[in-house]
């Protein structure tokens, strides 16, 4: 950058208040900065969160059956999961987190596979090349390292992939997303950076997360363009990231986009959020519920009727019911494999952590 470049930095900057298309009431939104998707993408957008929704509801359910051993729900953030994938072309990459498994299945990897790893699996559970996704991250951040390498290597190499990494809030604030940003900047690595800011780091809410504007305020230090976008809103989070893969896919190096949602369950089921907010700012965010609007502008628009409906969640139900079924087996796992693919060559203390747990499943003793 020039220094009048620099002095004019001020485009890197977001809009002060969250890009929208359709208003929390499903009403369209007064003079938007954006395009509106077609018609057809609009319905996918919403057949994809109604399906993203079921699917949630039974991962959910399939925890208190102890078929799961944790599930993280992102229940009320399908419009940035779903409006983000979606906008994806094939030959692009999904970085996602350990919330994310409604995304990583409407990619198109196999429900069971995908929560194989939450089953207490110690490998994620899906072959990253089927469909173009990385595992699932637990620990914070890493993935938008991952994202950034990818996305350079594959440039290097005159390949015409994008990286969408997905990260939360308190991410943001790991030292791993500082460096996976500056780097992506400086490269100008073709890769996109979702911010599914829900509101909370498990019990951390925003306000203590960060004294930045918002989150998106954060790519100017970067040098990287940034954009604020209702998060609740599935047609402007497909549109904003539609663009920012385009430029990226364009030469044009990488997007921050921060989208503003609401975690409506606790952080996993072994959390109980009761303990750290109130009610009223739950019910707050079911009132601006981003499958209700869509369904509304819809059916506003005679894009959507009953018969469309009841197909849409006949297969939603029919897909819960598949994962229902085929979860509900008893999974022989050799808890020995977990120590066979770290190193070629073993580490002692690492034989010895076999060996130690070996000895314990033989003689029962846990101590
Ligand atoms: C490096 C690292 N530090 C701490 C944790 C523990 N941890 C798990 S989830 C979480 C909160 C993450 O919040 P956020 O990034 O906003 O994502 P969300 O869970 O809300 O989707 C923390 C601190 C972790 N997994 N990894």
């Amino acid at each position: 950058m020039t220094t009048t470049e620099r002095a004019a930095a001020s485009h890197l900057l977001p809009s002060a208040e969250p890009l929208g298309l359709i208003a929390a009431d499903g009403g369209p939104v007064p003079d938007p900065a954006l395009e509106l998707p077609d018609g057809e993408v609009l319905l996918r957008l919403y057949q994809g969160m109604v399906a993203g929704r079921r699917f949630d509801t039974q991962a959910t359910a399939l925890t208190k059956q102890g078929r799961l051993a944790v599930y993280p729900s992102a229940r009320g953030q399908e419009a940035a999961e779903i409006g983000g994938i979606l906008a994806l072309r094939p030959q692009d990459w999904l970085f996602p987190t350990y919330r994310d498994s409604m995304a990583v299945v409407a990619r198109g990897v196999d429900p069971v596979e995908v929560l194989t790893l939450l089953r207490g699996d110690w490998h994620c559970g899906y072959d990253p090349y089927h469909a173009n996704v990385a595992p699932q991250c637990t620990p914070l951040a890493t993935n938008t390292l991952h994202a950034v390498g990818f996305a350079h290597a594959a440039r290097i190499k005159g390949e015409d992939s994008v990286s969408l990494v997905l990260l939360g809030d308190g991410a943001t604030s790991e030292g791993d997303t500082h460096e996976a940003l500056n780097f992506a900047a400086v490269w100008q690595a073709p890769v996109v950076f979702l911010v599914q800011n829900n509101g909370y780091a498990i019990s951390v809410p925003l306000a203590k997360q960060t004294a930045a504007p918002s989150l998106a305020h954060k790519g100017i230090g970067y040098g990287m363009p940034s954009v604020l976008v209702d998060g609740n809103d599935a047609a402007a989070v497909h549109a904003v990231v539609e663009q920012a893969v385009a430029r990226a896919a364009a030469g044009e190096g990488p997007t921050l986009i921060e989208a503003v949602t609401y975690r409506v369950e606790s952080h996993t089921n072994a959390d109980d959020a009761t303990r750290y907010r109130d009610r009223a700012e739950v019910e707050q965010w079911l009132a601006r519920d981003p499958i209700a609007r869509l369904k509304q502008y819809l059916t506003d628009r005679g894009l959507l009727d009953d018969a469309r409906q009841q197909q849409i969640d006949a297969r939603a139900e029919a897909e819960a019911a598949t994962l229902r079924e085929r979860m509900n087996v008893d999974t022989e796992l050799d808890p020995a494999e977990l120590f066979r693919h770290v190193y070629a060559e073993p580490t002692a203390a690492l034989r010895q952590q076999a060996a130690e747990l070996t000895a314990e499943l033989t003689t029962g003793d846990q101590a």
